[in-house]
């Protein structure tokens, strides 16, 4: 029909009625039947209006598995450098925090300064974890000896780089790498046989050595929080939950259970490969030792700038960063490749709001202060070609007078014996006495020494993570706690480096452990913070398992009654005691149910201990002449 006949027949306003009725009949949706299923294929969370562009891809490795990968920036980004995370702790998740429009508010806390800076955000899922294919293997081992397969951490970051370099348009072609913990494990191997591209990495609290200090155990003695780990990563690929123990207190939870076999056989751990792992290696088997990643890197120097960073109250992983520094060095002969970082924080604590640690308040948000002034421009110049920074070899923050302290080497300190006396005290003369002076308490492994004031919740984030520096007060008075305190010093004390622990002990069993805890004790009088008059706080805390004491790959039974020499390291510090202040040490068998119970009657495997294996000992704590006992603080000069 034509349109004038039709204009005669309605009229102008009829035809605007029309019209306006077939768009409401338009914007109705069609019909939906009473039973049409209600789940969605997808919703695009990503709306018009977001600052950012976030996009999915599967990164295609050698051997062909594809791992699930997370490319993130803000719109408008071009030439851009790009920080990658390698996480077995879902990348998906890592970065979809909220439903947020923002960049900022959808990746971790640490991201803001990078992308609110042009930085391309990566975070993919190492293999076999969140959405990637292949198989996990916890903390999988460089190609060698214990993998015989064609793929490593190195090579899925090598071919993971160099797929970003070539396929995101916004890049500029410069890969920084970083994370914490597990993390912190990716993001140091990746410089081992790196791509060209990887420009810098600052690896945070890598896992390094999982017997000697990270993680699964502490000197031969073994870690049972580490059954929720195992549990948390290695069911399903996504984040499991913790061990079905329940929530009541922890210490009574284990103690019922019996060893760390009898409790994983109560909850249905035993049969899971990582457990059983440790369970066929209590000792510094080849297992161990070729994990270890400073033994990787021990060799070949390094080729990309690297900022070793850890907390001073890590309670997971305080060996990696520093050992690594130690092992590598030497051979940063131009002083240019290799940092540590060593700062006032619990484990991660570096990436998150930093201004107080248990009872240690500090003048500001540390983790920012780093952030913003060391690591970005350290990142800055390697990706972006910003002004060297002049990034200073080693960086600590001084705990006490609270401020970032920049020096040249690590450890800075010079040794000095703090001895064990009669009568509780402690220092720095050396015991004359020709007998044999000690202290003996009686440890006993029905009734250890609790880590944390009981009921014991480990798993609780406020527990777990400022244990280490917690008010050591809750143990006083417990007669298998020996405590050695100085005089209030007359001058400030600061150490510098790791206090080395040279302990003269016997056993009337034969087996047993050690713990030697560093406390820096507050003045009792103090008007104006009364919160922490009188204060226990922790500096470092260390066990060692007595059956390594010739040999960590060799264990051996004590003799009962032999004076045994201990030697081992407490966590590396920047701390000053203050004026006024007194230094305290504590000796102490058990530290449970962090560390399982050593049953002090030497058996082939602790793990599989049976209930009649664990008695009462007699522990002697020597500080003679011949035995002077002391914890060897590292003295700044
Ligand atoms: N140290 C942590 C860990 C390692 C392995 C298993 C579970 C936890 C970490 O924070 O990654």
């Amino acid at each position: 029909m034509a349109k004038s006949m039709i204009h005669k027949l309605m009229g102008t306003a009829g035809i605007a009625a029309l019209a306006l009725s077939a768009i409401a009949l338009a914007q109705t949706p069609p019909p939906v039947a009473p039973m049409t299923p209600e789940m969605n294929a997808a919703y695009n969370f990503t709306r018009p209006e977001a600052d950012f562009v976030r996009k999915e891809v599967m990164i295609p490795m050698r051997d062909g598995s594809k791992l699930f990968t997370v490319i993130a920036m803000h719109k408008g980004v071009s030439n851009a450098p790009i920080l990658l995370t390698r996480t077995p702790y879902n990348a998906d998740g890592a970065t979809s925090r909220t439903g947020s429009q923002r960049l900022v508010d959808i990746l971790p806390v640490m991201d803001a300064e990078f992308v609110n800076d042009g930085y391309i955000r990566v975070y993919q899922d190492i293999r076999g974890r969140g959405k990637s294919e292949g198989d996990f293997v916890m903390n999988r081992p460089i190609i060698g000896a214990l993998n015989k397969t064609t793929v490593d951490e190195s090579t899925d970051a090598y071919d993971t780089i160099d797929w970003l370099v070539k396929n995101v348009p916004e890049a500029n072609g410069n890969v920084g790498i970083t994370g914490s913990s597990y993390v912190g494990f990716t993001a140091l191997v990746a410089t081992i046989n790196p791509h060209p591209a990887l420009k810098a990495s600052v690896p945070q609290s890598p896992m390094v050595d999982g017997w000697m200090g990270d993680d699964w155990f502490h000197n031969g003695a073994f870690r049972l929080l580490n059954f929720d780990f195992v549990t948390n990563l290695t069911i399903n690929a996504g984040d499991g939950d913790d061990v079905a123990s329940g929530a009541g207190d922890d210490y009574l939870t284990f103690l019922k259970a019996g060893s760390a076999s009898d409790y994983a056989k109560k909850y249905g751990l035993e049969a899971f490969p990582f457990v059983q792992k440790w369970f066929q290696n209590p000792a510094y088997t080849s297992f161990w030792s070729e994990q270890a990643v400073d033994r990787w890197m021990k060799d070949k120097p390094l080729t990309v700038p690297t900022m070793l960073v850890v907390g001073q109250w890590d309670q997971e992983d305080s060996y990696g960063a520093p050992k690594v520094y130690e092992t590598l060095e030497p051979k940063d002969t131009n002083n240019d490749k290799l940092f540590l970082v060593i700062g006032p924080w619990r484990h991660s604590g570096v990436n998150y709001e930093a201004s107080q640690l248990g009872p240690l308040k500090l003048p500001g948000d540390t983790g920012l202060e780093y952030r913003t002034r060391y690591m970005k421009p350290f990142l800055d110049h390697y990706l972006k070609g910003a002004p060297d920074p002049k990034t200073p070899p080693v960086l600590t923050y001084t705990t006490g007078p609270n401020k970032w302290n920049e020096s040249k080497s690590w450890p800075g300190g010079k040794a000095k014996p703090l001895y064990l006396q009669a009568n509780g005290a402690l220092s720095f003369t050396r015991p004359t006495s020709t007998k044999d002076d000690r202290d003996d308490y009686i440890s006993d492994p029905a009734k250890p020494v609790p880590f944390v004031p009981r009921p014991v919740h480990m798993r609780d984030a406020n527990v777990w993570r400022p244990w280490l520096i917690n008010d050591q007060r809750f143990v006083s008075g417990r007669t298998d706690v020996l405590e050695y305190e100085t005089a209030p010093l007359d001058k400030d004390v600061h150490i510098i480096g790791a206090p080395m622990v040279d302990l003269f002990a016997a056993t009337s069993g034969t087996d047993s452990d050690f713990v030697i805890k560093l406390i820096d004790v507050y003045p009792d009088a103090d008007t104006y913070h009364p919160e922490t008059a009188g204060l226990q706080m922790g500096i470092g805390t260390e066990i060692f398992r007595g059956r390594y004491v010739d040999d960590f790959a060799k264990p051996r039974a004590l003799k009962p009654g032999k004076v045994e020499n201990y030697k081992f390291g407490l966590p590396n510090v920047d701390h000053v005691f203050l004026r006024g202040h007194r230094i305290m040490v504590q000796v102490q068998s058990t530290l449970f149910p962090l560390y399982d119970r050593n049953p002090q009657t030497f058996v082939p495997n602790i793990f599989f201990a049976k209930p009649t294996d664990y008695k009462k000992a007699t522990q002697s704590i020597y500080r003679s002449a011949k035995s002077p006992s002391s914890v060897i603080l590292p003295i700044a000069e």
